[in-house]
């Protein structure tokens, strides 16, 4: 899709829109605008627009996220940034792609809080020649060709690496035989993380006949509904083996809510608990030995949308997917990260 044609019939209005932005702003330097830093120029009608519809504020996960967009999509960089949190509602990112689309942004890159309901407003996107990249979780949508391509991670493989971890530790303490009764904290219904992460847990409980899922509740990625769905499941189940919870947020929920009910979690304790996302505060609860393994969800996908995006200025094909890399954190291991993440 030739992207440069379609720039100059779009940015005559956005840079008028633009200079009036800066002039109301009492900053307007006319049309050169001086990056501070390495004093590069970038021209505001040479600017690539990005619009960027994020699915909330939910987790720390999404935080961190956002962050990686926000730090990538700069002046500095070349980029105007338009971004719109849609506080976890499909009907507000679909009201924020149609706003790109009547502001003919350059691209339009979103996380879709679930799957299903984007076939019009992409459609709307492709008759207006916007190229869309879709971040971290998935559409599904008929005609593929909506969208450019999807970055993310491989939830299914995140959800192997839990069940895969579990194995390992109860072969190291000699309870292949045991019966272990599981619970599960899901994320958002619906959503790709949710889906994936749930069927590549399954693919190795199945191979377990030892191995039985209680129940899976859903507690939508919130610390909040974490503690509450734990607090019922305790209630509702008194020998609780595993939890898997479907990210840091729902877990720091689950462990206040084992705490409450005088149980204890860990490998000292009575309830192992595994968890995804990997974020700075639940590593310190791995290196402790409270949260068993905690499963790596690789935040940082604005550099590479970035990437995907010089490619296509440059007329350049790009992929259908790319997978972020990530590994999963255990006690023996999560040292070094801790070490990095240190500020
Ligand atoms: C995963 C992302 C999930 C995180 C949660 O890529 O979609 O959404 O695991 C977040 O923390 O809410
Ligand atoms: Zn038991």
């Amino acid at each position: 899709m030739r992207v440069r044609e379609g720039r100059d019939r779009r940015h005559l209005w956005l840079s008028i829109l633009l200079a009036l932005l800066l002039a109301l702003a009492g900053c307007a330097k006319g049309e050169e605008e001086t990056a501070e830093g390495d004093g590069r120029t970038t021209p505001d009608q040479d600017l690539i627009v990005v619009g960027v519809s994020q699915i909330g504020s939910e987790s720390v996960w999404r935080t961190a996220n956002t962050l990686s967009i926000q730090e990538t999509f700069t002046k500095e960089n070349g980029y105007l940034l338009l971004f719109e949190n849609a506080r976890q509602k499909q009907e507000n990112q679909i009201k924020a792609l149609r706003s790109f689309i009547s502001q003919r942004v350059d691209y339009i890159v979103f996380s879709p809080v679930v799957e299903e309901g984007w076939d019009t407003v992409l459609q709307e996107a492709k008759e207006a020649g916007i190229p869309v990249i879709v971040i971290d979780r998935q559409v599904k949508v008929r005609d593929k060709s909506l969208y450019v391509t999807w970055i993310g991670s491989d939830f299914v493989y995140e959800g192997r690496l839990a069940g895969e971890t579990l194995e390992e530790y109860l072969r190291k303490e000699h309870r292949q035989q045991e019966s272990i009764r599981i619970v599960a904290l899901l994320g958002t219904e619906g959503a790709t993380a949710t889906i994936g992460r749930a069927a590549g847990f399954a693919s190795v409980a199945e191979e377990h006949e030892n191995w039985l899922i209680l129940e899976q509740a859903d507690a939508e990625f919130t610390t909040a509904k974490g503690q509450e769905e734990m607090e019922r499941l305790l209630k509702k189940y008194e020998d609780i083996d595993v939890v898997i919870s479907q990210n840091d947020d729902m877990t720091f929920g689950a462990l206040a809510a084992i705490e409450e009910a005088g149980r204890t979690a860990g490998e000292d304790g009575d309830i192992l608990v595994i968890s995804f996302d990997a974020v700075k505060n639940a590593l310190k609860l791995v290196e402790a030995g409270v949260i068993l393994a905690d499963v790596e969800c690789n935040p940082n996908q604005g550099e590479y949308v970035e990437k995907v995006i010089r490619k296509l200025e440059r007329g350049e094909a790009v992929a259908r997917l790319y997978f972020v890399p990530e590994t999963v954190f255990t006690k023996a291991d999560v040292a070094e990260r801790l070490l990095l993440e240190d500020d």
